[in-house]
Parts: structure tokens; sequence; C-alpha cells
């Protein structure tokens, strides 16, 4: 299958690597982005031979810096509302309940999206040079692609809190002492570090390792997703969602009215 923003390569019989590679834009995520992964996952998913998938950004500075902001800036609020719920069917919860195993090697920046496409994934392992963040408030929007409901899982309220409210990111290490991610190598080790993770995953039982996914997922109520997207819409709603994505792109600080 042919792909204009992923890299798909087999690194044997059972383990596939998927880079997302837009690296002049730290592989942010846009609608095409998306659709591409749910293509590349699907397939994955759907191909018996592949025990465990390897999920990584292009270059040695981001996994993904979030989602595309020039892109969903000029989204009305009900498209906002719709986005996040495409976006969580075809990306994020969708990769949560795989059957395959879904590794994040976080080479680098995740933020917003980025991250919350890490918090999806089955397992996550970061590079010394790995910042994480959910800076969506800073722009005057929330999470909309499950942060705001997998952050608390992973690492708990208070601290899911701290992050998303204060929008400031968490360096690697931080990450590894709040269980975000379950370990942290230098950069060039990253990949073999994934891979031997995956190659002990796929020692075991395929059927009983996707069944074991589902029944560990089965112990958190997806419910608050939908929340999540309704208010998501309604940010996208106030004058400081268009004052803070202008910001952003014109390079200064944003004035926060509050409306
Ligand atoms: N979107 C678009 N372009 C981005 C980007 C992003 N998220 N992040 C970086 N880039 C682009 C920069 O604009 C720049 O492009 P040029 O100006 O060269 O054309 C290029 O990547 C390199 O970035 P910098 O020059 O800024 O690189 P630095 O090393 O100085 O800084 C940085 C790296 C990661 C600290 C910085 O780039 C940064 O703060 N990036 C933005 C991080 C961020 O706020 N990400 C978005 C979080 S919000 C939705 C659902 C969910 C969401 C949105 C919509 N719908 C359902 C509609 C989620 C939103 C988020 O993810």
């Amino acid at each position: 299958m042919a792909y204009k923003n992923l890299i798909v390569k087999n690194l044997s019989d059972r383990l596939q690597l998927i880079t997302i590679n837009r690296p002049k834009q730290l592989n942010a995520l846009n609608r095409e982005v998306i659709g591409e992964l749910h293509r590349a996952l699907n397939a994955a998913e759907s191909d018996t031979n592949i025990r465990a998938v390897i999920l990584m950004g292009s270059g040695e500075k981001a996994f993904v810096a979030g989602a595309d902001i020039k892109e969903f800036m000029h989204f009305t609020p009900e498209e906002g509302k719709k986005l996040s719920e495409e976006g969580q069917r075809l990306l994020f919860s969708y990769v949560e309940k795989m059957h395959t195993p879904v590794i994040a090697a976080i080479n680098g920046y995740a933020l917003g999206g980025g991250l919350e496409l890490a918090l999806a994934s089955h397992i996550r392992i970061a590079s010394e040079n790995a910042k994480m963040g959910l800076p969506e408030v800073s722009l005057g929007v929330i999470p909309g692609y499950g942060g705001t409901q997998r952050l608390a899982r992973h690492i708990g309220k208070g601290r899911a809190m701290e992050m998303i409210l204060t929008a400031k990111m968490i360096d690697a290490r931080k990450a590894y002492e709040y269980g975000l991610v379950s370990d942290v190598v230098p950069l060039e080790k990253l990949l073999d570090s994934a891979v031997e993770t995956a190659e002990a995953i796929m020692k075991n039982a395929p059927v009983a390792v996707g069944l074991a996914i589902e029944a560990v997922n089965a112990a958190y109520d997806d419910s608050g997703l939908q929340k999540e997207s309704d208010l998501f819409g309604q940010a996208f709603a106030s004058e400081d969602f268009r004052e803070g994505t202008a910001a952003f792109v014109e390079r200064r600080k944003a004035n926060f009215t509050g409306k």
C-alpha cells in the first residue's frame, strides 16, 4: 500500500515498523496522516503474520508534535466535535482496542495529539531527549483525542490535572518516574529497545496476547471520551481558541481574554 506520510517497513516476518514521516512539521498529525495511520494499522491488524507494531516519528527531534495546528485552527465548533469523534474512532480508540500490540517508541517531542497517540498505544518507551506534554489549553482548546481520559489513567488524576492545566512539558526522566513510559534509553538504542520488547511479546500466544489487551482495557470506562469531544467542540467556539492558534502561527505570545 502506498502512503504519502508514512514509511511502513517489516523488520521481520512478524514485526512491523510504522514511521510517521513529516519531519519538517515535526510529524504533526493532519487528517491525511490520521487516515493513513488508520489504513496501515488496519492492514497490520488484519494480517495474521504481523504480531506487533512499533510506531515512531521520523527524524531525531519529534515523535509527533501534536495535531497540525495550521489545519485545525480553521475548523468550526461543529467540525471540531465531529473530527474529534472521527479521530478517536479511526486512530486513538482504534489503536487502544487493537489485538496486535502497538509499542510507541517516543523519539523526541510527543505533544498534544502525539502524546495522545502514545497514550493509546499499549506500551511506551522513550529516548532520553523525549519531551511530553498536553499543551492544548495554551492554544485555547482542550485535549480532544482522549488525553483528558487516558493521561489520568496512566499517571493518576493529580499529575494529569497538573500537566493539562499548566500545559507544561515533562522530560523523559520525569515521564518514567510518573509511570508514563516503561523505559528511557539513549536515542540510538530506542528502536532496538522497542524491538526487544516486541520480541518478548511475540514469543507468547498471539490469541492470548490480543485477549489480554481486551481484558485490560475492560477495566476502563470509555464514556468520558464522548464528553471530551463535546467539550472540545465548545472550546472551538471561543475567541481564545482563535487567539491561541493565531499566536502559535504568528510566533507570538497569546493574549487571552477569557471569551
Ligand atoms: N502543527 C503544525 N506545525 C507544527 C506543529 C504542529 N503541532 N509543531 C511544529 N510545527 C512546525 C512549526 O510551525 C515549524 O514550521 P515552519 O515554521 O518551519 O514552517 C516546524 O514545525 C518546526 O517547529 P519549530 O520551529 O517551532 O521548532 P522548535 O524546535 O523551535 O520547537 C516545539 C519545537 C515542538 C516546541 C514547537 O514546534 C511547538 O511548540 N510546537 C507545537 C506544539 C503544540 O502546541 N502542539 C499542538 C498541541 S494541540 C482536533 C483534535 C485534537 C487536537 C486538535 C484538533 N480535532 C478533532 C479537530 C489536538 C491538538 C493538539 O495536539
